[in-house]
């Protein structure tokens, strides 16, 4: 099987996670698309989506999945998401498609955080995938010096603009000993948004796909 496939097959699994009735929590990514799209086979099964991003949410329009707006409930039961990187306590570096800050959202409001993986996204120690950080526009130089005095190298990802109208800085070489401890940090910085350290509130469920199946791990 091919990334896709292995992509697929973890995206498929989440299905079986989904209650019947429920609002479902949808992050964003290619991973996920998958998932929209199998949702989409059980539409008639589920109340709605809280969706992540534009992208996702033009998806599941397509798809014609009722879409809600994350102010218009107070719970949760599940939300499902991709991942760029998932160590071993199922802390994750989100945010390689640019959703982060909408991803951490929905993610903090959902009872159950499935993550739905390819194999080569499990890591023993998180950072060699740069670390996304959503900036407020002005603030991103200040940012930049800021991230660079914790050891990192910033990259502004040209020609990006999130959803909410922000700048992302990719950052190189961060040394990730303790990934909750770091995410506190980041997030202390003025004119930051939001970081794509997922360990605060990590996933509760890996679903990893591998040639060998899919394992669930919990
Ligand atoms: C999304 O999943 C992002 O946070 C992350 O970048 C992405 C992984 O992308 P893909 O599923 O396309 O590998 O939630």
């Amino acid at each position: 099987m091919n990334q896709d496939e292995l992509k697929k097959a973890a995206a498929l699994a989440a299905l079986d996670y989904v209650p019947d009735g429920a609002i479902i929590g949808v992050g964003t990514g290619s991973t996920v698309n998958h998932f929209i799209d199998g949702l989409a086979t059980i539409k008639s099964r589920i109340a709605g989506a809280v969706s992540s991003s534009e992208a996702s949410s033009a998806r599941l329009r397509a798809h014609g999945i009722a879409l809600l707006a994350l102010t218009d409930i107070d719970e949760l039961p599940v939300y499902v998401d991709g991942a760029d990187e998932i160590d071993g306590g199922f802390a994750m570096i989100k945010g390689g498609g640019g959703a982060l800050t909408r991803e951490k959202i929905v993610a903090a409001v959902a009872r159950r955080f499935v993550c739905i993986c390819d194999a080569s996204k499990r890591v023993a120690t998180l950072g060699r995938f740069p670390l996304p950080v959503e900036v407020i526009p002005m603030a991103v130089r200040h940012v930049a010096r800021e991230l660079t005095a914790l050891g990192g190298r910033p990259q502004l990802r040209e020609g990006f603009v999130t959803d909410n109208g922000n700048l992302i800085l990719d950052v190189h070489d961060l040394v990730i000993s303790d990934p909750q401890a770091l995410e506190s940090t980041i997030n202390q910085i003025t004119g930051v948004v939001t970081n794509g350290l997922f360990a605060r509130r990590g996933a509760d469920v890996l679903l990893l796909a591998a040639a060998g199946g899919v394992e669930r791990l919990e």
